[in-house]
């Protein structure tokens, strides 16, 4: 086996703490580039199973560090492209998640007990994944989701917090997986995400910032959802992401010229999938996965 990590790198180190997540974005990112056998599985389930805290029943962001809801999701999310959800503890996980559920329906992502939306589409995501919706009281997770909707159209990542995309992604695809799509006003936000386009082509994450390729990914995923991507320029969009890619590594940045990320490089090739260029798996937009493992597991997506 070759040596993937160069531990005298910056990245390495700033990027420790999710260590979990940077597995997940760069197997995806493969998956999706139908590319899986890039990379040898063993060594990456070993590192996931080496984050799991039995005592509390979910995952951190690396080996020895706390654990947090969103590495939970991001280590199912790996078990999962691997077929290898078996080697889960999913009553444990289950505990865990719904432990971490509020009396409003809302969620924390660990013990420091901040909410946020993102929590929410964490929560509902990994129990799906698990087969395991049943240990949270779903009604009142699709409530409080619905209850961060605004004015626009869009959602926040608490009640009243002004509307980003990233956040859209997180409540549509909550509410999609919890059977709240009704809670969506879909022209009203497909045309907010459709404003996210910017002259140079690219997707800004709320009006007045600068466009990323990230949200190349929050905002198709949500458009998908809502059969609303065709409300946008996908050739332009598809060039802007293009334009990020550096010729020399391959990896894709945020925005032309700057330094690629495996964050970007995964988001880069999923909203190009969903866009439908060539040659590309479609990662789902309701679980960020490929869409052969959506349906091998018969995953619940309800779009309307
Ligand atoms: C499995 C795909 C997947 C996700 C897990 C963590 C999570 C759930 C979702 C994150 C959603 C989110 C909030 C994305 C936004 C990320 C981002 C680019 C934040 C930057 O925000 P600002 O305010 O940047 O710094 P802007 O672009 O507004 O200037
Ligand atoms: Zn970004």
């Amino acid at each position: 086996m070759g040596c993937y990590v160069n531990r005298n790198e910056f990245e390495y180190w700033v990027t420790e703490h999710l260590r979990m997540s940077g597995v997940y974005w760069a197997v995806a990112g493969l998956a999706g580039l139908d590319a899986l056998d890039q990379l040898p599985s063993a060594p990456l389930l070993e590192f996931v199973d080496k984050c799991y805290d039995a005592q509390i029943g979910g995952y951190a962001g690396n080996v020895g560090h706390d654990v947090h809801l969103l590495y939970t999701l991001s280590a199912v999310q790996i078990a999962a492209i691997y077929d290898e959800l078996d080697r889960i503890d999913a009553d444990a996980v289950a505990a865990y998640v719904a432990s971490l559920q509020q009396a409003d329906g809302s969620f924390v992502g660990d013990k420091w007990g901040e909410v946020d939306t993102r929590f929410s589409y964490c929560a509902l995501c990994t129990l799906a994944l698990l087969g395991r919706l049943d240990a949270i009281d779903v009604d009142a997770a699709v409530a409080f989701v619905a209850s961060c909707r605004n004015f626009d159209g869009g959602f926040g990542a608490v009640p009243g917090a002004e509307s980003h995309a990233g956040q859209v992604f997180c409540c549509v695809a909550a509410l999609a997986i919890g059977g709240g799509m009704a809670h969506v006003d879909q022209d009203l936000l497909g045309w907010w995400l459709a404003e996210r386009q910017v002259p140079i082509g690219g997707l800004n994450g709320r009006p007045e910032k600068l466009p990323d390729v990230c949200y190349s990914w929050w905002i198709l995923s949500a458009t998908s959802i809502l059969d609303r991507t065709h409300w946008m320029d996908a050739g332009k969009l598809r060039d802007y992401i293009l334009s990020c890619q550096d010729w020399e590594t391959g990896g894709i940045a945020d925005r032309p010229g700057d330094w690629v990320d495996v964050f970007h490089t995964f988001f880069g090739i999923a909203g190009l999938a969903l866009l439908g260029c060539g040659g590309l798996t479609l990662i789902d937009p309701v679980y960020a996965l490929p869409e052969a493992v959506v349906l091998r597991l018969g995953l619940p997506r309800l779009f309307s």
